[in-house]
């Protein structure tokens, strides 16, 4: 072996193709984005005993959440979700009309690290360009990925590979996984809606009502819900992201045991 140097590039190149090479055998779950949604998604279905990828086209966690309100650093989180901030351990401000004041900083971080040490492995600047499709049961079987700096080139490089049995959009408010299948996959007959105006309470309300699955294979949580059902932003309050985020990984763990994902 030779310097120092040598060493650090081949530890870097062995230990990331071991992860590569486990994500070619060993996922269940793709979940596409690590803002709220896909984070809290990924610690509730890693502690439930999945092999969980978060691919992430940022170098960052969190999404939309480091810009709080018009870069105001808080973020708002209503008393239905308090249970999750405890689970993940963010603290809050208690206010009297039972409204929660969290830290941006401090809500990115630990969403982020509960889900790492639940066991999620997230992979950031990798871009979700694809799925990949079956058509006899038709249903979504995995992602095409690609190196989002390869993306912000404009080189053409084909993509490779990722099979799993569930893919969650979490991308937000382009719900671009959605939007891709709906465009290429027109037999899946979905229709994109877009994304409402502000009425954060009704939005709050639907985007958990709505989040599950959008076909076999193909999950939906976060913004991405509204973009999907025509439903209201809400702007900087969070609470129905992680509720959201919540409830994809217990339909997606029933569906998963039952068979009939
Ligand atoms: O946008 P984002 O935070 O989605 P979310 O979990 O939460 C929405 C809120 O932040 C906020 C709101 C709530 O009140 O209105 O906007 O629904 O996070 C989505 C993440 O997905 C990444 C993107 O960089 C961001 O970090 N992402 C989007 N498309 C792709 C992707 C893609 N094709 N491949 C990989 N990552």
């Amino acid at each position: 072996m030779r310097n120092l140097e040598s060493k650090i590039t081949k530890l870097i190149i062995e230990y990331s193709l071991r992860d590569w090479l486990d994500l070619t055998e060993d996922v269940d779950i793709v979940i596409v984005g690590a803002g709220p949604s896909g984070l809290t998604a990924a610690k509730y279905l890693a502690d439930k005993g999945y092999r969980i990828v978060v691919f992430e086209r940022r170098l960052s966690f969190g999404g939309g959440i480091g810009g709080g309100g018009m870069l105001f650093h808080k973020i708002v989180v209503e008393e239905s979700a308090k249970s999750i901030l405890d689970d993940f351990k963010i603290r809050y401000s208690k206010t009297e009309n039972n409204l929660y004041i969290v830290d941006a900083a401090e809500f990115m971080a630990k969403l982020a690290t509960g889900a790492i040490d639940a066991g999620a492995k997230i992979i950031h600047g990798v871009n979700v360009e694809d799925v990949i499709y079956r058509p006899s049961p038709l249903r979504i079987t995995g992602v095409a990925i690609q190196w989002n700096a390869v993306v912000l080139s404009g080189l053409h490089v084909d993509p490779i590979f990722i099979e799993s049995k569930a893919v969650v959009d979490a991308t937000g408010h382009d719900a671009e996984v959605i939007s891709i299948a709906a465009r290429k996959i027109p037999e899946l007959g979905i229709v994109l809606k877009g994304e409402k105006s502000a009425h954060a309470e009704e939005g709050e309300k639907l985007v958990i009502e709505k989040t599950g699955r959008v076909i076999p294979g193909l999950y939906v949580t976060g913004m991405a819900v509204a973009a999907l059902h025509g439903l209201p932003r809400m702007g900087p309050i969070f609470g129905g992201m992680i509720i959201s985020g919540k409830k994809v990984a217990d339909i997606i763990d029933q569906d998963l045991k039952s068979g009939s994902y």
